[in-house]
């Protein structure tokens, strides 16, 4: 690889940071451009994404254009992974880590997006929708923590991108809950996912990942 990826994204969102862990596990150079949400549903931008949602990457390399972050870091891990340490490539452990990657993405991301959005953004106040997301977040976080139940990462005994796939909504969770946060307990109610989500967010590319969003966002 020789010329940089752009990568489309955003400064708060989480999505585009899901694909920068990836990218720096994979020590790939890149060029992060943020945009602002009120310019992702127009030209020029529209063009790369026809949804008009980031992340969408360019890569002059291949020649791709591709948006959806989990399709974006599959198609890094195939095309840059060398020794392919963050996936499996047979047996049933290649399909695992795609459940694992499919569920962040139809699972977690969703319904953590929605309680992010009627806690903080919605126009008015509704308690039952707050509720309700927040309901949902909770029961990710028992799905994983009953995954995890024995073992330190989803498929196998390596890390991989079915568990890196999950940080970037993670680091959103004190935000997402607000004062409630605390009050969840996550540390004792659900013990190995508290584990896991520790031992990822130690990685030094998951670091680099989480100083690059904390300078140019506050949640
Ligand atoms: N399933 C998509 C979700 C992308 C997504 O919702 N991105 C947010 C930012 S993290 C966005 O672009 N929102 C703009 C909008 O909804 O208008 C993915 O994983 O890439």
């Amino acid at each position: 690889m020789s010329k940089p990826i752009t990568l489309w994204g955003h400064a708060g969102g989480p999505n585009p940071w899901k694909v920068i862990i990836i990218l720096e596990e994979l020590n790939l150079k890149y060029d992060h451009k943020m945009l602002e949400m009120s310019d992702v549903k127009k030209e020029p931008y529209e063009k790369i994404c026809v949804n008009g949602r980031v992340p969408a990457i360019e890569d002059p390399n291949t020649g791709i254009t591709l948006w959806e972050s989990a399709a974006i870091i599959e198609y890094l891990i195939e095309t840059y992974g060398q020794d392919k340490d963050l996936t499996f490539t047979s047996g049933p452990e290649k399909f695992l880590v795609k459940q694992w990657v499919f569920f962040q993405a139809s699972g977690q991301g969703p319904y953590y997006g929605q309680a992010g959005w009627f806690a903080h953004y919605h126009p008015e106040k509704l308690p039952s929708a707050i509720e309700r997301y927040r309901e949902h977040v909770k029961r990710v976080l028992g799905v994983l923590n009953k995954a995890l139940e024995g073992k330190q990462y989803l498929v196998g005994e390596k890390c991989t991108i079915a568990d890196l796939s999950f940080i970037a909504w993670d680091m959103m969770l004190p935000w997402m809950f607000g004062e409630a946060w605390a009050g969840l307990d996550v540390e004792n109610k659900f013990p190995n996912y508290f584990a896991w989500n520790k031992r990822l967010l130690e990685r030094p590319a998951v670091q680099a990942a989480v100083k690059a969003k904390a300078a140019v966002s506050k949640i």
